[in-house]
């Protein structure tokens, strides 16, 4: 009987560490949880080159992290186009060959839609694309459930040849 109890102790103690885990990762306050990671990555200063041409965005994803100074260089490769990003509120339109620059601070985290804001022909209402401003503290936190997941697959793996 009590052999049964410290067989099903030792059976489900590594499981219950491993649940702590998960919650420390996703819910402890971050700069308790990682002050040197979230100082490795310090805001950067950031040129992108974004295509527009009808009736699509090159590359149709832009992907930043919070605290980027981040300057995007729109080209025109045929006709006037223009970008609106939502949430961001900014704007600005390229002719042709004359690249224009769009430069700000990416202070808010999360996806942000922009769209052509120059009436540039019949799909101009579907020329969309997508800013991506990840906050470093979900990368990190992702980073580490990734791990806690990789530890249960490994528990999971060994544990059933342990209770015999
Ligand atoms: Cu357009």
């Amino acid at each position: 009987m009590s052999n049964r109890l410290v067989l099903s102790l030792k059976y489900y103690a590594p499981w219950l560490v491993l649940a702590g885990l998960a919650l420390l990762v996703a819910w402890a306050p971050l700069p308790a949880l990682a002050p040197r990671a979230a100082q490795a990555a310090p805001p950067t200063e950031r040129t992108i080159r974004l295509e527009a041409q009808s009736f699509e965005y090159t590359p149709p994803v832009i992907h930043v992290n919070q605290g980027d100074l981040v300057t995007l260089e729109v080209v025109s490769t045929d006709v006037v186009h223009g970008i609106y990003i939502d949430g961001y509120g900014l704007e600005t339109s390229a002719d042709p060959g004359q690249p224009a620059r769009l430069t700000f601070l990416a202070d808010r985290a999360g996806s942000f839609r922009f769209r052509c804001s120059v009436s540039c022909g019949a799909l101009h209402p579907f020329m969309i694309g997508q800013l991506k401003v990840g906050s470093n503290g979900l990368l990190w936190r992702g980073i580490g459930l990734a791990v806690v997941v990789v530890l249960a697959g490994w528990l999971f793996y060994r544990q059933p040849m342990r209770v015999k």
